[in-house]
């Protein structure tokens, strides 16, 4: 069933297939290769308005890119409460279940330019606009639920400290680099979320699996007027998995798309991505009662004291149909709020308050993006703004002005009861200052929260991920600093990282926190074999199980591709076929969560090194590996390894192979 916003794109989407050319202008062309010329060989002519229509608008193609989260793809889908939300919020799209909402989610990275690699080390936006009958609500969150910095005056030097260095524009996409590190080390508020960053949740396996953190403390305002404070989280149906760092790196060169290419592949298949809407809420009388500062978003309110509370679900259902006009047009603000939802004091967000428009307006050429297709709101919108580059309204009438008598002094504001929007009576008394909050200076507390809630697996990640960051650094002291910032956190982290890098090894203790929230650990999350791709590594004459095997993960949702040195038709030995999709030239086995070894009767030397290659590489990613029959022989050197799995029986080895499968990656594998 379509959306309303469906039926509203609907009238802006054109299909020029069989078509006759025409201008801008309407007009039918007879001819589009050649350029009007004086004579066959002479000069190209001023008159040729068409030439010049064509080439005027190529060389206006682009706009400016997003100074941050250039790089993004998106879908819509909607989003349906699971019961009525009332007790907390007067808005009205999370009152009742059985409405549907539409919504358009852009997922992001940060740092990189729009044709970066999508598996870099960053966090990623998740951006939700709802198509609310009152109005767009735009939940502008990353898949991180605490930011580097505190006040947003800092944002500027923090994404140029990110961003690529400006004496040679290197490196691309990547924080590993002397300026990021040398302001981390000066801004120590950065300590929670670099932890955060250097860990597998800044390596998502796809977007598809990350979580969504709204960041900031919100409120929520119901019809009585009575506010609790907020913080927003979207839950993966398929659980929150990431990426080995060396396998994201390689996916990098492999497949700069590939984030891209499995949301769309994802939703092509029918295989819709989930994501649970939940909420932690506090009672306002409580708003001093924690360690840390509500308004601080380098906080976050640990789900083992505050429970997320689970209140409905969103559904990615369709693709876009066009990138430019939707995902790069596409203008989120976390000030497009609608009644019952409300903002805090967090100094964060109240800077982001100015920066999203001011942004639209350089991005997208004027005050009129309101009315680009992807950003109207499906509700009508009434008021005195006129004019501006790019108005596609014809505002009709003589008055433009409040107040008026002309008009009947319309558009007229709304009551709160006829559904205006009033800000929350917040009471705030203050002497103008430029400061930090004493509230605000605990930087280390919950960093050492985040590491001492890590499986030893995740530890050793993040260990790794800060001697790879500081090993590209080149200034000895950077290096040092950052070792001394961080012994603050736990010197367990730190002290194998100084050693890695050749710095000093620094004296202290740590923060002495010994709390751990397990929530934060991927490890604790859903395992799920579902839409998880195996390849599927096959020559001629395979053995007859291995179709049979196919078509089992396929019954299970899973992606099964074939693999092998040479497209086409491959025939097993008693005469089953499967269709390859790749050679070994063409994929990788980092493009596949697991591999299926069938095998075949007579490889060449070619096949059995490249299929040992990609076996290799898929074992040290400790990705679950099967084969049977012909398959068997090349897992011999890894039997008894944890993730291997190797049998006859086609219904065995499927269920044991799919267990594998689910459970992501089987770190307790000894490499060989
Ligand atoms: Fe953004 N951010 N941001 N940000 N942000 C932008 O707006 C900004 C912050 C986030 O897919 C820009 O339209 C400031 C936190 C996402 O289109 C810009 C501060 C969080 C997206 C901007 C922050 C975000 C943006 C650039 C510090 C997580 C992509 C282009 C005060 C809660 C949205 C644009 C999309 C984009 C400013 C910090 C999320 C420049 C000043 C914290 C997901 O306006």
């Amino acid at each position: 069933m379509s959306s309303k916003k469906d039926e509203q794109l609907e009238q802006y989407r054109v299909k020029d297939e069989g078509q006759k050319l025409t201008t801008n202008q309407g007009l039918k062309m007879a001819e589009d290769e050649f350029s009007l010329k004086a004579g066959e060989r002479g000069p190209t002519l001023m008159e040729d308005f068409h030439f010049r229509e064509k080439m005027t608008h190529f060389d206006h193609e682009r706009i400016p890119e997003r100074i941050v989260h250039a790089r993004g793809y998106a879908a819509h889908g909607e989003f349906q409460v699971y019961e009525s939300m009332k007790k907390y919020t007067k808005a009205k799209f999370l009152q009742d279940p059985s409405v549907k909402t539409p919504v358009f989610v852009r997922f992001s990275t940060v740092a990189g330019s729009r044709g970066s690699a999508e598996t870099v080390r960053d966090a990623r936006g998740f951006a939700t606009k709802f198509y609310t009958e009152e109005g767009n609500y735009d939940l502008v969150g990353n898949n991180i639920p605490v930011f580097f910095i505190q006040d947003a005056i800092k944002f500027p030097d923090l994404v140029h400290a990110l961003k690529p260095e400006p004496h040679n524009e290197i490196p691309q996409a990547a924080s590993a680099h002397d300026t990021f590190w040398d302001f981390i080390a000066n801004n120590q508020e950065s300590a929670h979320m670099v932890m955060w960053a250097m860990s597998d949740r800044a390596v998502p396996r796809s977007f598809r699996m990350m979580e969504g953190f709204g960041v900031h403390t919100f409120r929520l305002v119901n019809e009585e007027g009575k506010a609790h404070f907020v913080k927003f989280h979207w839950k993966p149906v398929l659980g929150t998995h990431g990426l080995v760092w060396d396998e994201a790196q390689k996916i990098s060169g492999k497949d700069p798309d590939f984030h891209r290419r499995d949301l769309s592949e994802a939703i092509e298949n029918g295989d819709f991505p989930e994501f649970e809407l939940g909420i932690q809420v506090v009672e306002e009388k409580d708003e001093f009662n924690f360690d840390f500062d509500l308004l601080d978003p380098t906080k976050l309110w640990p789900e083992e004291d505050i429970p997320v509370k689970i209140v409905g679900k969103m559904t990615l259902n369709r693709n876009v149909d066009n990138v430019f006009a939707e995902t790069e047009q596409v203008a989120f603000h976390p000030g497009h709020v609608v009644p019952g939802i409300d903002f805090t004091n967090d100094p964060l967000l109240q800077g982001r308050l100015f920066s999203y428009t001011d942004t639209q307006l350089i991005r997208l050429g004027g005050p009129n993006f309101h009315e680009l297709p992807i950003n109207r709101p499906v509700c009508p919108f009434f008021n005195n703004q006129r004019d501006g580059y790019g108005r596609h309204t014809i505002n009709v009438g003589q008055v433009s002005y409040h107040k008026n008598s002309l008009a009947g002094n319309t558009p007229a504001p709304a009551s709160e009861a006829e559904g205006g929007y009033s800000h929350y009576q917040e009471k705030v008394e203050g002497r103008k200052v430029r400061k930090r909050s004493e509230s605000f200076k605990d930087h280390f507390s919950q960093a050492t929260l985040f590491w001492n809630s890590m499986s030893e697996p995740e530890k050793e990640h993040i260990i790794e991920a800060f001697s790879f960051e500081l090993g590209k650094v080149e200034s000895p002291s950077v290096q040092q600093q950052v070792v001394d910032m961080f012994v603050n956190v736990s010197p367990d982290l730190i002290r194998p990282v100084a050693e890695a890098i050749g710095a000093k090894v620094p004296e202290g203790t740590g923060t002495g926190v010994t709390k751990s929230s397990p929530a934060l650990s991927m490890e604790n999350t859903k395992k799920k074999p579902d839409t998880r791709k195996v390849g599927v590594v096959a020559g001629d004459g395979f053995g007859k199980e291995a179709a049979e095997v196919v078509e089992a993960l396929k019954a299970r949702g899973l992606q099964p591709e074939v693999i092998s040195n040479k497209l086409g038709q491959l025939k097993g030995a008693d005469g089953t076929e499967l269709k390859v999709k790749h050679t070994f030239l063409t994929c990788d086995s980092v493009l596949f969560d697991a591999l299926y070894v069938a095998g075949g009767s007579n490889e060449s030397k070619k096949f059995q090194q490249d299929a040992a290659y990609f076996i290799m590489e898929a074992f040290s990613h400790f990705k679950p590996i099967g084969a049977t029959g012909e398959g068997g022989k090349y897992l011999e050197k890894f039997a008894g390894s944890p993730g291997i799995v190797t049998g006859n029986d086609t219904v065995g080895f499927a269920d044991s192979f799919i267990s594998a499968v689910a459970a992501h990656r089987h770190w307790d594998r000894e490499l060989v």
